[in-house]
């Protein structure tokens, strides 16, 4: 059966992009075609400057955004990256097959370094090395196929090649895995500034609709968004990329194709209403969901500690076996 594994970073309040461009479909396609894992890789919200408890509250809620989402315990395994001890036995491995010169190439690295930079802050070393620690958490359980929006792929891409030369050099030890993504939406766009992406850790709140956003708010958001000074609705990405991101948000909420679904439209004003509407339908359930998951904590816990458990002994097999491979002697 193909395995699949994916995560969310615990880096900020979980964005429309998250579940358009990834979320829906781990739930509503992957969990139920694949052996699947999803995970809560907290490590990775370490990278930048953060506020421990903020981290902590936020891995809880991108867990329970998970199920609120529709990950079902009882077909996929969902647990938090920190909970088991493979990702970073592996990564150290990884790092020594990866070099330096592929990591500053890393697009994102480059992208929040330099917003680091801005903010007088100092670039963390695990900024810089966590691609390594990304591809360990695909590589460790053998997976076939990353489901991720359009930023990550690059990341995917990486642990490819990783596990392409681990395999040359140490003999066959990982699967080599592929990125799949989504038709629309891969790369939903800040609604304020649509020629860059819709990211959780931005800073830009008017700009960026979360999962939690009561509906007035989204309608507000989405009202407010930024057009071009055309006035007829047409999908260009290029040279409208304003309406282009509304008719990807609406296409993606309604099943639609953003090209056709620009046909309908003699306004940006009824398409903003009707994207806002969308949205606000397709949020719905995952909020009401979220709220009974948050009257019942233990609920989550319970899954949080079967997914670690799981999780630990799909990926130990092909971690000592990577240990084993690279010259390291197992424990007598
Ligand atoms: N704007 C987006 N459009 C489509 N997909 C997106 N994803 C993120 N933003 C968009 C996808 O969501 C999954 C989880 O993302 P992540 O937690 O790995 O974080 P990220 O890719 O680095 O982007 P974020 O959410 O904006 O976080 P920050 O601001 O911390 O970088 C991934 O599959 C991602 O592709």
């Amino acid at each position: 059966m193909t395995r699949v594994f994916s995560g969310i970073k615990p880096t900020g309040h979980v964005t429309l992009g998250n579940y358009l461009g990834a979320m829906r479909r781990w739930a509503d396609v992957d969990q139920y075609r694949a052996d699947s894992l999803f995970c809560i890789v907290d490590l990775h919200a370490l990278t930048v400057d953060h506020d421990p408890a903020r981290v902590r509250r936020l891995s809880r809620q991108g867990a329970t955004l998970l199920l609120a989402a529709g990950l079902d315990p009882e077909v996929c395994t969902v647990y938090l990256q920190s909970h088991v001890d493979e990702h970073t036995r592996l990564s150290y491995l990884l790092e020594c097959v990866a070099t330096d010169g592929e990591m500053r190439r890393m697009i994102q690295y480059k992208e929040k370094s330099a917003r680091e930079r801005e903010r007088g802050g100092s670039v963390r070393l695990s900024l810089l090395t966590y691609p390594v620690l990304m591809a360990a958490d695909i590589l460790a359980f053998g997976t076939d196929e990353v489901p991720v929006g359009d930023d990550q792929v690059q990341h995917v891409e990486l642990a490819r090649d990783l596990a392409v030369r681990f395999n040359q050099r140490y003999g066959h030890t990982f699967v080599v895995p592929k990125a799949t993504g989504p038709e629309v939406a891969a790369r939903v766009m800040n609604l304020q500034d649509p020629t860059s992406k819709m990211g959780k850790s931005e800073d830009s709140g008017p700009g960026i609709v979360y999962l939690l956003d009561e509906p007035d708010v989204v309608r507000k958001k989405v009202m407010r968004a930024v057009t071009d000074s055309g006035r007829e609705v047409v999908y260009d990405r290029e040279t409208r990329p304003g309406v282009a991101n509304l008719l990807d948000i609406l296409a993606a909420c309604t099943g639609g194709e953003p090209a056709a679904l620009a046909g309908a439209y003699q306004s940006y004003g009824a398409l903003k209403k009707d994207t806002a509407e969308a949205v606000v339908e397709v949020l719905r359930p995952v909020q009401e969901r979220h709220r009974e998951l948050c009257a019942d904590p233990s609920h989550v816990d319970g899954v949080l500690r079967d997914g670690a458990e799981r999780a630990r002994a799909m990926a130990r097999p092909t971690v000592d076996a990577a240990y084993r491979a690279i010259g390291l002697l197992p424990p007598v």
